[in-house]
């Protein structure tokens, strides 16, 4: 039956030959065009770290049963983007929901999200990194201790200087240090290697080879 508006008629007839009949109007209507809404699929490279965090996100793994044609983050930080795979920075930590929503092009929509963790870059930890490096290293006037990661040189308690037999040469006073410019001249001593210990306050002593070498 093609679509329109057909009128039907039922005509019955009795026993003694009464006719009697009705009419029903049938409208046939197009078949229903069959859509189904997308499937919205979020990936992000990365989903914490420090401010600034620079993360790259995925949306084209979305899917449709016939194609997304548009695509729309919202960072959850007043930035949004159009982008199937965009790169968004944030630069205020914080815990920050991503959606993507996916449309398809009889207007459909999906959303996925993906929640990003964005922490300060200087936020306390329990564990506190004691790094220092020796230059140069081999050393023939005087060796240069560097503290790596803002080091607080207030804890320093001093440094140890020991030969390779484990003899101590010499014991250098946090004020020595700080004078010195956290450095240490060794032409003094013989070419070999040596071991310079940190102590620290409240902490476990780290000790770096050094050769010296004139
Ligand atoms: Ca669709």
């Amino acid at each position: 039956m093609n679509s329109g508006t057909y009128e039907v008629v039922l005509t019955t007839t009795d026993a003694d030959g009464l006719i009697d009949s009705e009419t029903v109007t049938i409208t046939v209507t197009e078949p229903m065009v069959s859509n189904e809404a997308p499937i919205a699929i979020a990936t992000s490279d990365i989903i914490q770290g420090q401010a600034p965090l620079e993360v790259n996100f995925t949306g084209d793994k979305s899917t449709d049963d016939v194609e997304v044609v548009g695509y729309s983050w919202d960072f959850g930080d007043g930035e949004i983007a159009t982008e199937a795979n965009p790169t968004h920075t944030f630069t205020t930590d914080g815990t920050y929901t991503v959606l993507l929503t996916v449309t398809d092009a009889e207007g459909l929509d999906a959303t996925d999200s993906i929640e990003i963790s964005v922490v300060t870059e200087n936020e306390p930890t329990d564990e506190v990194s004691f790094e220092f490096i020796l230059t140069p290293n081999p050393s023939t006037e005087a060796v240069q201790i560097i503290m790596e990661d803002n080091f607080d040189t207030s804890i320093i308690l001093g440094f140890m200087l020991h030969d390779s037999s484990g003899r101590l040469v010499r014991q250098f006073t946090r004020e020595e240090m700080i004078q010195n410019d956290m450095r240490i001249p060794v032409n003094v001593y013989r070419n070999g290697i040596y071991v310079i210990t940190a102590m620290f306050n409240n902490n476990d002593p780290i000790s770096k080879r050094l050769i010296i070498r004139k």
